[in-house]
């Protein structure tokens, strides 16, 4: 049996990955002067001591240095289409390997009406991954028209699973709302490890580091963040509290004040 393979990437079991495919996903509209600069993100991730960042082939092929891990993200969509999510991979496990990743990431959109393509896509994606002992990250995200919510705690809880099922080594979900209904999700993965999405650019940082320690304290492995770090003035302060929070289990306060944020 394989054991987990996520502890590659993350040997303790907590981890902080640096997100930065929004240039796909979202466009350049999520940044600033600074962000719009890959090199600066590669920066960030090594002063800010990010086990891992995360980058389209593109983005890896110009601007990938070595110094930090490299989570390869394999598929990737626009917001330019309408209708329900379908992403597809534009890279290989194989191309991932030579471009120096040491784990390939990957979304599927449960419940979207392209689901089973994803799945199969993903299927492959975990086989040949598994197959050159390299972790495998799955983005799961329930979405399309069939999800009426998707931040219902059961439903991020269904997304966690699904990670479980199709074979990732580490499932990325969105914050349910409170610690409390977390557990079910971390329950939920098995020995998926989880980690948070951070989101959009939350209103201030005791409110988002909050939901950072609602996530340890329910038993998750971190987070794969990215608007939240590089959109903030102080993108190595708030990654110094991140730490505190994700790998020394510090409290909220003791966070932001060891950080310089308070
Ligand atoms: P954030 O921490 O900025 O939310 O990044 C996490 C992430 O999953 C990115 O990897 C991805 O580009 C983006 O969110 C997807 O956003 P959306 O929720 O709009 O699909």
């Amino acid at each position: 049996m394989k054991d987990n393979l996520i502890y590659k990437l993350a040997p303790s079991g907590k981890a902080l990955f640096l997100a930065y495919d929004h240039g796909i996903e979202h466009g350049p509209t999520d940044f600033n002067e600074t962000s719009v600069d890959p090199a600066f993100i590669m920066d960030v991730a090594e002063k800010g001591q990010f086990e891992a960042v995360v980058f389209q082939k593109g983005l890896a092929e110009k601007y990938y240095n070595g110094r930090v891990p490299l989570i390869l993200k394999l598929n990737g969509k626009t917001q330019l289409r309408e209708g329900d999510p379908v992403s597809r991979a534009v890279c290989s496990v194989e191309e991932a390997l030579s471009l120096g990743a040491a784990a390939v990431g990957y979304t599927v959109y449960a419940g979207s009406d392209f689901e089973r393509e994803m799945f199969s896509e993903f299927g492959e994606i975990v086989r040949d991954a598994h197959r050159l002992d390299i972790p495998v990250v799955l983005w799961s995200y329930p979405r399309g028209h069939s999800i009426k919510d998707r931040f219902a705690p059961e439903v991020i809880a269904y997304a966690a699973r699904v990670g479980l099922e199709l074979g990732a080594d580490a499932v990325k979900v969105e914050y349910t709302g409170s610690p409390e209904n977390f557990k079910w999700v971390v329950k939920s993965a098995g020995k998926v490890k989880v980690f948070m999405a951070g989101g959009p650019k939350a209103a201030n940082d005791e409110a988002f580091l909050t939901q950072v320690k609602g996530v340890i304290d329910a038993g998750g492995s971190g987070l794969a963040v990215g608007r939240n770090v590089w959109q903030h003035k102080e993108p190595l302060k708030i990654s110094r509290a991140l730490r505190s929070i994700v790998m020394e289990g510090k409290g909220v306060k003791e966070a932001m004040s060891s950080a310089g944020l308070a």
